[in-house]
């Protein structure tokens, strides 16, 4: 096997002071941390589609970056030299999880959906056989069911009965590659399934055919023995104007409305988080506190620009507060996907290295410092001295085992008269002990 990153050394941990560019100063993968070794709590997983496919195309012009691997575009053999660069990438990294959509993998077959299947098997084979021996395997993967002119009205939404056909066809197989690589997950993005104008769309339809097909790929992963969860990875918007599955909190509607939330946990992803108004956090916290913290696309974007520029993470802030969500809902069931591509001028391998070791470092310090702001206590226990209310009164315990009356709650307001002041919400206070836990 031909070394494609001949030049970079395998990347260590050298610590804070280390000023070597190929070194990590906070990754340190068997620190632990809040009883967990540091890589444990940090799955960490390559994607693909940016770091071995994408090469800077963007609506402007072409791609600045070379991703040949020395092999033609096209051919199984780039997508081969593309699983031997993969490898010898994620081993340099120590990074032990991938994720891929089916056409990241092989080229597609224009005319025969049987040769892009057979394509399928014989990299997958090789996959396992290039990851023999190592512990790197899949973290979850996906079907590609926006790329292709075909799902212009939509995959599961799509107005054909032969492009819905295709949708799954492309999905089954996607399952069945993603168990025989020993996938955790198996993601749902619907990047065609919202619409332009309901001038054209009937909603609810469309909002059922989803269910319908994400039911029938449960019974399929099921019946194969799959046992790893079902993900759905919320966007408000882009490529359409609305997408279905807009934020967490609708997406998590949508999956108890069909009966799907047994199977389904999210995939959170920090730009999409962006795109929707919330903060990443925010949709952390939504999916921890309804059971369904599942998986991570850990990028960031830029609050300059409006759509889904997949940065590597670089904001500690953010990941501070996204690892806190993550230290406090228990970990995720999934890992950290850098659905993450470097920018149009970092165009070299080292470029690929840097991009990790930042995103590596900048999870790595959030976990550090969420773990100290949960050990520190102050903000913790503020928050719980704020709704003290319920818990040290008779009637606050009352109205949380459903047991007050709206008669009783009266005649104690009237009883008092005026009610006492709730207390201050020390925003700035808490928001000064975590500069103070960041910067100390
Ligand atoms: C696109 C999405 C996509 C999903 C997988 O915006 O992030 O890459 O992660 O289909
Ligand atoms: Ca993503
Ligand atoms: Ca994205």
């Amino acid at each position: 096997m031909s070394e494609f990153f001949k030049n970079i050394p395998e990347i260590k941990f050298e610590g804070k002071d280390s000023k070597n560019p190929f070194a990590f100063k906070y990754y340190d993968p068997e620190k632990v941390i809040m009883g967990k070794k540091m890589k444990e709590h940090l799955p960490f997983a390559m994607a693909w589609w940016h770091n071995l496919c994408a090469t800077g195309v963007d609506m402007f012009g072409a791609g600045s970056a070379d991703k040949s691997f020395g092999a033609q575009p096209g051919t199984m053999e780039h997508a081969k030299a593309k699983v031997d660069a993969g490898v010898e990438f994620m081993k340099k990294l120590g990074i032990e999880y991938y994720c891929f959509h089916d056409v990241d993998l092989v080229p597609e077959d224009p005319t025969d959906i049987n040769v892009t299947n057979a394509r399928l098997d014989e990299i997958s084979d090789y996959i396992l056989e290039k990851t023999k021996g190592t512990n790197i395997k899949c973290l979850w993967g996906t079907a590609n069911m926006f790329g292709n002119p075909r799902f212009m009205n939509g995959a599961g939404s799509t107005n054909s009965v032969d492009v819905y056909s295709f949708a799954a066809a492309q999905v089954k197989k996607a399952i069945d590659i993603t168990i025989k690589l020993g996938g955790r997950g198996y993601v749902f993005w619907g990047g065609r399934e919202g619409y332009e104008t309901l001038l054209n769309t009937d909603m609810k339809f469309e909002q059922e055919n989803i269910a319908q097909l994400m039911r029938m790929a449960v019974n399929y992963g099921r019946s194969k023995g799959f046992m790893g969860d079902f993900y759905i990875e919320p966007k408000p918007k882009e490529p359409m104007k609305h997408q279905y599955d807009f934020d967490a909190a609708t997406a998590i509607g949508f999956l108890k409305q069909y009966g799907l939330d047994k199977d389904f946990k999210m995939n959170i992803e920090a730009n999409h988080a962006t795109l929707a108004g919330h903060t990443f956090q925010h949709e952390l916290r939504v999916s921890a506190m309804n059971g369904m913290l599942g998986s991570v696309d850990a990028n960031q974007g830029d609050m300059l620009l409006g759509w889904d520029t997949d940065e590597f993470p670089f904001n500690v802030y953010d990941a501070t507060l996204a690892m806190y969500e993550v230290l406090k809902g228990g970990g995720l069931t999934g890992g950290f996907n850098f659905d993450s591509k470097n920018r149009r001028p970092s165009n070299t391998p080292e470029d690929m290295f840097h991009a990790f070791i930042l995103g590596m470092d900048t999870f790595a310090l959030g976990l550090i410092k969420a773990a100290e702001m949960i050990e520190d206590g102050r903000i913790d226990n503020f928050v719980k001295e704020k709704y003290s209310s319920f818990s040290n009164t008779e009637l606050g315990k009352k109205i949380r085992n459903n047991t007050a009356t709206l008669e009783e709650l009266a005649a104690h307001a009237c009883d008092i008269k005026k009610p006492n002041d709730p207390g201050s919400g020390r925003q700035e206070y808490l928001e000064s002990v975590m500069n103070n836990i960041l910067f100390s």
